[in-house]
């Protein structure tokens, strides 16, 4: 099935299918559609409101696996002004990171695997007293077509990986990602011809869904209190970039 798996259509250019084979083809397939089928998931027992901002609503579900902290965490959010598009552009795009992300000392691309696909080598900053964490994930980027109607929907996937150039040196400490942002696209009150949608029309509501293993042990109450703090920071920092970026861009739909 690999083959099928990794026929998609290419985001860039409308509906040219593209084969596009490499060695993490079906990894990336696999992780996307588990994103596409959990996002709908409606939050359940279990899952605590721990922050609440506008219409940022941030959820966190508390798991440990031998002793250590794995939450998961979902935030939903919707905001006026970007499409879905434009907020996974600019967390894919390595360009931008250093510009919107304050808990990295570094980010270097290690491989591209394709144009959507690539695989980052991340230095993460230290946070005392745990030892410095790293990660190495592959980042890939999709559009996907629901209806000839609707905007598509736009998602972005890190998935933590091994790799030779990136090997793991004490005393670092690798972490391990799965990280989704999908982004839908709501244009509001639609003028009858496309070139007539403003910002003001364009809505993007956005799942972003975090399951990080620290990687080694790490203080459960810090961990958790660090993550409160820094979750919906980083989205509120993301998104104000993403509008400040965009305000006086063409719409890129
Ligand atoms: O998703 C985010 N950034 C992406 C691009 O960099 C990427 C990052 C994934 C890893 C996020 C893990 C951060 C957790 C670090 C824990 C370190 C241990 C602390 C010990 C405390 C005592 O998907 C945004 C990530 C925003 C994180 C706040």
């Amino acid at each position: 099935k690999i083959n099928d798996a990794a026929v998609v259509s290419t985001p860039n250019d409308g509906n040219t299918s593209v084969n596009r084979k490499h060695r993490l083809a079906y990894d990336v397939e696999r992780v996307v559609q588990e994103h596409l089928t959990y996002v709908r998931e409606e939050i359940s027992d279990g899952w605590d409101l721990i922050h609440q901002e506008g219409e940022m609503k941030v959820y966190r579900r508390e798991v440990e696996e031998n002793g250590i902290v794995v939450d998961p965490l979902k935030i939903f959010h919707s905001m006026k002004g970007v499409t879905g598009h434009e907020i996974c552009q600019y967390f894919w795009d390595y360009q931008y990171r250093m510009e919107w992300e304050t808990t990295l000392d570094s980010t270097k691309i290690i491989e591209v695997l394709d144009p959507d696909t690539v695989i980052f080598f991340q230095m993460h900053k230290r946070v005392w007293p745990a030892a410095q964490r790293d990660s190495c994930f592959w980042s890939h980027i999709r559009c996907i077509s629901n209806s000839e109607e609707d905007q598509p929907t736009w998602l972005v996937v890190n998935y933590t990986t091994p790799h030779h150039l990136a090997p793991i040196k004490s005393p670092h400490v690798r972490l391990v990602a799965n990280v989704a942002l999908i982004c839908e696209t709501i244009i509001n009150e639609p003028p009858l011809n496309i070139q007539d949608i403003k910002r003001e029309n364009i809505e993007c509501k956005l799942t972003y869904v975090a399951f990080v293993n620290p990687g080694g042990w790490v203080p459960s109450a810090a961990l958790r209190s660090v993550a409160k703090r820094e979750y919906p920071r980083f989205l509120k920092r993301f998104t104000s970039y993403v509008l400040e970026q965009t305000r006086d861009k063409p719409i890129l739909f």
